[in-house]
């Protein structure tokens, strides 16, 4: 580790990192030899102890089925799982815990949106309106609806900073919009979109908003309500929680009026063999047994953030944000795409897509991994804005609140060394 005189860690007073490092075991091994540099956090983040002793206790002393059985461990489960519901519901300041419907990640929670609204309410002609730098999970599912019913997709451009053109996007709202669907924080540009002027923009024209919350919830104080979106959907696993738990944040009013999404148990009033009523909300779209365990480590995971606090987060992650960029600024001819952040680190998300020209961002991402450091390469599941850059793949770091300073370096420093490494042999 080269620890330099600006890095900003080396004050007395304890980074956010230092302070949760050891909450968190996985990141206490070594990786080809070298100690772990874990920067693939956009992907999935690692988990605290709280939330694998959250899974293990689930399964050692209270495991057993939800909103079925009238014994002791089915009623503990489903108080465990129904907690987390009204966690989830504070944590992105929902109105009512009706509005959260637990999915298995954003992915799943996109889907039931587009299946039980998107293709019962558009109309041949509708619009939807998509941004060309979408993850596949917010483009494949209005492909879909729009191939089966008629509507027709349209996409807002990159302005001159390789952020979202709002002026673009005012000029494709009609009265034909009928969805607005966004990613809030880009897991490849990492610009942080004005999700509240863009539902306030859609709302005019009566249009309907989702906003894609995956890379924001974990990262952002979410205020749902603030935002006036009409769905949010966001993915456990990124936010400290285990994979198989996310969650949509529907609007009531909007929910109800919505059909089911799966057809099974739990999501019924009663089953006539030609016919079905259905749950009341939030069940009516948790067909099933639900993922119990993930459900109630997601909790776990909540309140593992929520006592860091969100605002604290983020403002720890700007600072690495600005390290981050000052950093890679030194290494000459390193593209990173997306818009700059401001001195302080703010305006974009802790994560930097970049190429290196000659270079291939699979032969980066292996060399790092050599040196112990994790990073993404690909297109990150945004394909057609790799196409827009005319790129078929970049290398991406992606940073969470238990990255320190010196790790930013470790990761500087390899991917220099890889660099020149290529280079000797070009
Ligand atoms: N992006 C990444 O490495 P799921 O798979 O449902 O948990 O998340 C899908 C998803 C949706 N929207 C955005 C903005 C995302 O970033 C992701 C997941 C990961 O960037 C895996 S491709």
């Amino acid at each position: 580790m080269t620890l330099t005189q600006a890095t900003p860690s080396a004050q007395a007073t304890p980074t956010l990192a230092q302070q949760v490092r050891s909450d968190f075991p996985i990141l206490h091994q070594e990786v080809n030899g070298k100690p772990l540099v874990y920067l693939d956090n956009a992907a999935t983040s690692q988990k605290p102890i709280a939330v694998l002793d959250a899974i293990h206790h689930y399964y050692e002393r209270d495991n057993a089925n939800v909103h079925r059985g009238i014994h002791t461990l089915s009623a503990r489960a489903t108080e465990a799982y129904e907690a987390v519901r009204d966690k989830t519901a504070q944590f992105v300041n929902a109105a009512s815990r009706n509005e959260i419907v637990f999915t298995r990640n954003a992915t799943e929670a996109i889907n039931l949106v587009a299946y039980a609204w998107g293709m019962g309410s558009l109309q041949p002609g509708d619009e939807i309106i998509l941004t060309v730098m979408e993850h596949h999970s917010n483009l494949v599912p209005w492909q879909f609806v729009a191939q089966r019913t008629g509507a027709v997709l349209k996409h807002v451009q990159l302005n001159a900073e390789e952020g979202f053109d709002f002026e673009h996007f005012t000029s494709l709202l009609s009265e034909k919009t009928k969805l607005v669907s966004v990613v809030h924080v880009s897991n490849t540009l990492g610009c942080i979109n004005p999700v509240t002027e863009i539902c306030a923009a859609a709302h005019q024209v009566g249009a309907k908003v989702l906003i894609d919350g995956c890379q924001s919830t974990p990262h952002l104080p979410i205020d749902v309500q603030a935002i006036d979106c009409d769905w949010f959907v966001a993915s456990g696993h990124k936010m400290c929680g285990p994979t198989g738990a996310g969650f949509l944040y529907g609007k009531q009013a909007i929910l109800e009026a919505m059909n089911p999404f799966l057809g099974g148990g739990e999501m019924i009033q009663d089953v006539f063999l030609d016919h079905s009523t259905y749950a009341g909300l939030p069940h009516k779209f948790e067909a099933g047994t639900p993922a119990i365990a993930e459900v109630i480590a997601l909790g776990a995971a909540i309140d593992y953030l929520t006592a860091i606090g969100m605002d604290k987060i983020h403002a720890y992650e700007e600072e690495l944000t600005a390290y981050l960029f000052q950093q890679l600024a030194t290494i000459p001819n390193l593209r990173i795409y997306g818009p700059k952040p401001q001195a302080n680190g703010s305006g974009r998300a802790a994560l930097a897509a970049f190429t290196y020209e000659g270079l291939h961002a699979n032969d980066l991402a292996t060399l790092l991994d050599q040196s112990g450091v994790a990073i993404r390469s690909g297109h990150h599941c945004t394909q057609p804005l790799h196409n827009q850059l005319d790129l078929s793949s970049t290398a991406r770091a992606s940073l969470y609140f238990y990255n320190t300073f010196e790790e930013i370096d470790v990761f500087v420093s390899a991917l220099k060394e890889t660099i020149e490494f290529f280079s000797e042999l070009l």
